[in-house]
């Protein structure tokens, strides 16, 4: 899809901290960084949201999630938790229509990130 930012960043016409990168996902850094570390995994078929994926596409990209978690909390010890949250439909706050996975790390009790 010519016009999606999301589309742009797996074909790196857009330029992205990458954190994981197979045949089927790609995940990135988000720019936004709600925690130190807040990443994104997207399918890199063009798939507007949730609604459109069928069995086989969730089935590769929701099973990849865990080792890209891993990967993440694994990356700092003081990562001990993390929110993995879709906002799916405009509704939802869904801002970009390239489905995504959000994947936000949490840190130990003081939550500090800094
Ligand atoms: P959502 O609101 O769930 O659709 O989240 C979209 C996220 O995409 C938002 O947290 C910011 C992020 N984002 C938007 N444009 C870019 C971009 O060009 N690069 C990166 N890395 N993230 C982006």
């Amino acid at each position: 899809m010519t016009d999606c930012v999301f589309c742009k960043i797996v074909s790196n016409e857009i330029p992205s901290t990458v954190v994981y990168e197979d045949d089927v996902v790609k995940a990135f850094l988000d720019l936004t960084q709600v925690t130190k570390g807040h990443t994104l995994v997207v399918p890199k078929k063009h798939v507007p949201d949730i609604f459109a994926y069928d069995a086989e596409l969730a089935a590769q990209v929701f099973a990849r999630l865990p080792k890209i978690a891993r990967a993440i909390r694994d990356s700092d010890p003081k990562i001990t938790g993390m929110n993995i949250l879709i906002n799916n439909g405009e509704v939802a706050y869904q801002s970009v229509f390239h489905s995504h996975i959000h994947l936000i790390p949490r840190y130990d009790a003081s939550d500090d990130f800094s």
